[in-house]
């Protein structure tokens, strides 16, 4: 992949969508993934001057099996860090974001909405609600000092932005307290003059003053170096509105309302006791997830503060269902997407992509396809127009038999100054960032 803006879970152009295109296994050998793995090789050639000279595995190490896995710097102490923030271009200033200021949490917004990430025919931008921003910055033991901003000192204008949040990131046995970095963004005129690399050292100077000195970070282009490259997957929710936008296409020899019937769905869960998560569930919710996900490589280590905040449902933002044994009152199984909107660029019927996104799922007696054939289900009620998968966790089992399709978009995932010996399957991967 080239390095352009692509996108950590972009929108993306469904190739096709004929009936039972879905149900084949993409085809490695399309034009589409030829000139992707040409571009890869493309990529891991480049000089990356920036990330060169930062603790993360370099492309010259892979597959150098006497590296040790974990941090691959000590932590300084704490008196060595730097207390003064990096120098930035003189037109612009830092600013500490205020996401409880609504003006603030304004400013953010239209940023993102205006500037962040596109899919790479640039139909589509994410466009992440306010109440979305303001979950996904203020978990359980958040720093103010890690939502930073860069505003232009002359109009105060918001230019840039990039974040922290706290959590606890389980690799393999060890539990690592690290940063999980996303929503960085530089203005769209502000591109390629390298301030990127500087909001990324002065996230990294306001963590280190934590005391913390690892981070978790996905992103669409190729850096040194994943830990593993997921892929996204999409389920037609609402068949007319995607291919009206761009976003799939009518397959060939498919009738809209063949495409509609193929996408049809039942108007109600079929799995007795299936219910929306509440408070109560918390204990039953955190013991059922922590369990499912000891037996990935790499996962969040969620308490009951966490699942309370990350997966109890909040409208609009996200949404969790479980099963409760009609007859044993126990939970034992559990679903969960997020809200995350794209804006339609340039059509002139539409201007928002509702798209929901698989966030932790566990099934222990639901098989986990008729669970996420529910999840399909309630989406659709709540009119989202496409339900998006990652190929992590246990995913793949149920994606082409629930008639998702492979998406165009790939998602890096990175950890920073901590190694991994062998790139993970996806499959490996208990993670999901936002
Ligand atoms: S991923 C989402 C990223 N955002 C977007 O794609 C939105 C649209 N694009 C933009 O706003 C800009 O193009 C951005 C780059 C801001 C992405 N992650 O300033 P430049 C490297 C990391 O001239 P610009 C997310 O939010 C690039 O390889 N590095 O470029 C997670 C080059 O370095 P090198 C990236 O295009 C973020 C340098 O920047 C990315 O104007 C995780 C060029 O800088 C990227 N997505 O701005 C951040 N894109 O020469 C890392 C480009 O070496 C966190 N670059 O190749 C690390 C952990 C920190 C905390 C540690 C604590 C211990």
């Amino acid at each position: 992949m080239t390095d352009n803006n692509s996108p950590p879970g972009s929108p993306k152009v469904n190739p096709d969508h004929n009936s039972e295109a879905n149900l084949l296994p993409k085809d490695d050998s399309s034009l589409e993934n030829i000139v992707r793995r040409f571009q890869d090789s493309m990529s891991l050639a480049k000089k990356h001057k920036f990330w060169e000279t930062q603790p993360v595995g370099q492309f010259k190490d892979a597959g150098d099996t006497s590296l040790p896995e974990g941090p691959i710097e000590p932590p300084t102490p704490l008196s060595e860090v730097k207390q003064e923030p990096y120098n930035l271009p003189s037109p612009y200033e830092w600013t500490t974001c205020d996401m409880d200021l609504e003006e603030t949490c304004n400013e953010v917004y239209n940023l993102l909405k205006n500037n962040y990430v596109e899919d790479d025919e640039n139909m589509f931008r994410f466009n992440y609600s306010k109440e979305f921003l303001r979950w996904a910055l203020r978990p359980p033991g958040y720093y103010k000092s890690w939502h930073i901003g860069v505003r232009a000192k002359t109009s105060k204008k918001l230019v840039a932005f990039i974040t922290g949040v706290p959590a606890r990131i389980r690799v393999r046995d060890e539990v690592v307290k690290m940063a999980e970095i996303n929503f960085l963004c530089v203005h769209k005129k502000l591109r390629s003059k390298r301030l990127a690399p500087v909001m990324i050292k002065e996230v990294t100077r306001r963590v280190h003053l934590e005391n913390i000195w690892q981070a978790a970070y996905t992103a669409g282009v190729v850096l040194p170096t994943p830990i593993t490259t997921c892929q996204y997957w999409h389920r037609s929710l609402n068949p007319k509105k995607l291919i009206d936008v761009g976003f799939s296409r009518l397959g060939p020899r498919m009738t809209m309302s063949r495409t509609i019937k193929l996408y049809k769905l039942p108007d109600q869960p079929a799995t007795p006791g299936f219910r929306k998560m509440e408070l109560r569930d918390v204990p039953a919710v955190t013991r059922l997830l922590r369990n499912y996900l000891s037996q990935f490589v790499v996962s969040p280590d969620f308490d009951e503060n966490d699942v309370e905040h990350w997966l109890l449902p909040t409208e609009d933002v996200v949404d969790s269902y479980l099963v409760e044994s009609p007859k044993t009152h126990d939970i034992t199984d559990f679903c969960s997407f997020y809200t995350l909107p794209s804006s339609i660029l340039g059509n002139q019927n539409y201007s928002i992509l509702k798209a929901a996104y698989s966030y932790y799922n566990v099934s222990t007696k639901t098989p986990l396809l008729q669970l996420m054939n529910d999840a399909l289900i309630v989406a659709k009620k709540k009119d989202f127009d496409v339900f998006n998968a990652l190929d992590v966790m246990h995913n793949e089992s149920f994606l082409k038999e629930l008639k998702f399709g492979p998406g165009d978009g790939q998602l890096h995932y990175y950890l920073y100054n901590y190694r991994i010996r062998n790139a993970l399957r996806t499959s490996e991967l208990g993670l999901v960032l936002l």
